[in-house]
Formats: C-alpha cells, sequence, structure tokens
C-alpha cells in the first residue's frame, strides 16, 4: 500500500476537555505522522462548506453548532494506508459502538461530541487538505 495522506479533525469537545495531547499520542502510536497541524477556530460558513455533504441531514445545524462551540485541531496525517488506519483508530460514529481501543471509545462524550474527524476516502481526503492546507503548510 502506498503512501498516503488523510485529513483529521480533533473537534471542540477534545480542545475543550484539553485531550489533543492523548488523542496524537494514540494518532503517532499507530506509526502515522502528524505532517501538518493548527488549531483554529471555524467560522460558521466554513462548518457549513466542510460539513456540506450532510446539509440535508436532520442534524447538520447541530453539527455546524457544534463545530464552531470552540477551537478545533486540524492536521495532515501521513502514512501508509493512512486513510483507513486512521479510521480504524476513530472507531464508529457513536462511543457506544465504538471498538474499546479506539479514540471515540476512549474519548468522545456523543454521537455528535465524538472528538475526532476523518475522511473517509482517498479522493474526499485530497479535498478536505485542500480546504484547511497550501503544500507548503505540510511537511513530513
Ligand atoms: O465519518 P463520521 O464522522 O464517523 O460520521 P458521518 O460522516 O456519518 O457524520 C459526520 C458527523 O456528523 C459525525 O462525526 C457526528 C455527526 N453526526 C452523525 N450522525 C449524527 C450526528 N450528529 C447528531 N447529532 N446525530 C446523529 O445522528
Amino acid at each position: 500500500m502506498a503512501i498516503q495522506r488523510t485529513l483529521s479533525i480533533l473537534k471542540p469537545d477534545a480542545t475543550r476537555r484539553n485531550l489533543t495531547g492523548k488523542i496524537n499520542a494514540v494518532i503517532e502510536g499507530t506509526g502515522l505522522k502528524i505532517v501538518a497541524q493548527k488549531r483554529m477556530q471555524l467560522t460558521q460558513a466554513q462548518a457549513e462548506a466542510f460539513y456540506a455533504v450532510h446539509k440535508e441531514r436532520p442534524f447538520f445545524g447541530e453539527l455546524v453548532s457544534f463545530m464552531i462551540s470552540g477551537p478545533v485541531v486540524v492536521q495532515v496525517l501521513e502514512g501508509e494506508d493512512a486513510v483507513q488506519k486512521n479510521r480504524d483508530i476513530m472507531g464508529a460514529t457513536n462511543p457506544k459502538d465504538a471498538a474499546p481501543h479506539t479514540v471515540r471509545a476512549q474519548f468522545a462524550e456523543s454521537i455528535e461530541a465524538n472528538s475526532v474527524h476523518g475522511s473517509d476516502s482517498a479522493e474526499n481526503a485530497a479535498n478536505e487538505i485542500k480546504f484547511f492546507f497550501a503544500e507548503i503548510e505540510i511537511n513530513a
């Protein structure tokens, strides 16, 4: 499997509870490298654009409100099979369904405040990385 990149977001529930270091340790423990990272306060327009794929879903408004309720840490992860590897350590969307070793099982508060986002395909990863980062900001 080739070296891939994926976009990860540590969500406002994680920054609020000072969990970014603990979550980064789990990410780095998989062998993935954090090759870009910045802490940001998303605007409503940015959160709506990032999650545009969900705009018809009943929870869209709540999702956007939550994502702007505090700072996030956006990051690019790089390594072998990065997209799937990150999805595997994130765990299921609802922490009640997440396998015990995963970030969401260990740290998430609820299906909404579920601590992390990760791209779900290589194609989405490329678009999501471009949404937040210029190539010059990504350094392996
Ligand atoms: O890729 P995931 O983050 O695991 O899940 P997703 O792409 O299906 O949904 C994106 C985010 O939307 C998810 O991380 C949390 C939120 N979400 C998903 N389903 C629900 C939800 N939020 C609420 N409040 N209720 C839901 O049923």
